[in-house]
């Protein structure tokens, strides 16, 4: 698949190790750069991914696992729910069915991660977010909105334009099927036309608020603003 001359010949420890001293002393000098070291170093933590540092790997197509916390917990379809509150005239509390109920869309899109890999047209399909805003009511005084997860610890956020987007979409499927856990399923954020940070994994609320929360990466140094190839100190090309 890959054949990146270091790729050839060079065992994965070896090629690890450089990638991480490569990056820490690029982290010296650029912010971004460090955080994008913390990003992959903590993907290793995942069982998926033992080393831990596919992510340093030059492109190869392929998803990659991310959690920054161990095992997350798995939660059947029908045990789910997502909330929506905050600065809302309807909060509410949508079940895995009452979210196949609504109007579906699916986008197809290249996914963008900030460590540098790309997934060519990727299709996504799920409830736009605006609809579930829309439904909810949104009061006057709010201007973003706010993302939890049921792994307990990783947030997102969008300002309340970015959330309204029609390229933004709470998804139940991922590649024509359903969201698997390891991808954030039943449920999971997908906001095309940024960089995979911001499509949060197992997504169980929505809170409506009055200014922009950073999310988990973004205490870390990533933008909160994190359009593809015009953020993060990135120059990638732009995704379609
Ligand atoms: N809950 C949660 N969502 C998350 C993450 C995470 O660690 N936890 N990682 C983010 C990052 S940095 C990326 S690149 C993508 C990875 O998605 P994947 O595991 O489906 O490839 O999920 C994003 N959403
Ligand atoms: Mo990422």
């Amino acid at each position: 698949m890959n054949d990146e001359p270091e790729q050839r010949g060079t065992p994965v420890g070896r090629r690890v190790m450089l990638g991480v001293i490569a990056l820490g002393a690029a982290g010296v000098a650029a912010g971004p750069a460090l955080s994008r070291s913390v990003d992959s170093l903590l993907a290793g933590l995942s069982k998926q991914d033992p080393t831990g540092l596919t992510g340093l790997l030059p492109d190869s197509g392929q998803f990659r696992y991310y959690s920054v916390t161990g095992p997350v917990k798995s939660v059947a379809p029908a045990d789910y729910r997502l909330t929506v509150n905050g600065l809302v005239d309807r909060p509410a509390s949508y079940s895995f069915a009452d979210l196949q109920a609504l109007p579906q869309h699916r986008i197809v899109h290249d996914v963008q991660c900030v460590t540098g890999w790309r997934v060519p047209a990727t299709p996504f399909e799920g409830v736009r977010l605006a609809d579930l805003l829309e439904a909810a009511g949104v009061r006057q005084g709010a201007t973003a909105v706010h993302f939890d997860c049921f792994d307990g610890s990783y947030t997102e956020s969008l300002t309340l334009d970015q959330a309204r987007r029609d390229d933004v979409l709470v998804a139940l499927k991922m590649k024509d099927q359903p969201v698997t856990h390891d991808h954030g399923g039943p449920v999971r954020l997908y906001v095309a036309p940024m960089y995979f940070y911001k499509s949060a994994k197992w997504l169980s609320g929505i809170t409506v608020t009055p200014t922009v929360r950073k999310g988990y990466w973004e205490n870390y140094g990533y933008d909160t603003d994190a359009w593809v190839g015009k953020s993060n100190g990135r120059d990638d090309a732009p995704t379609s």
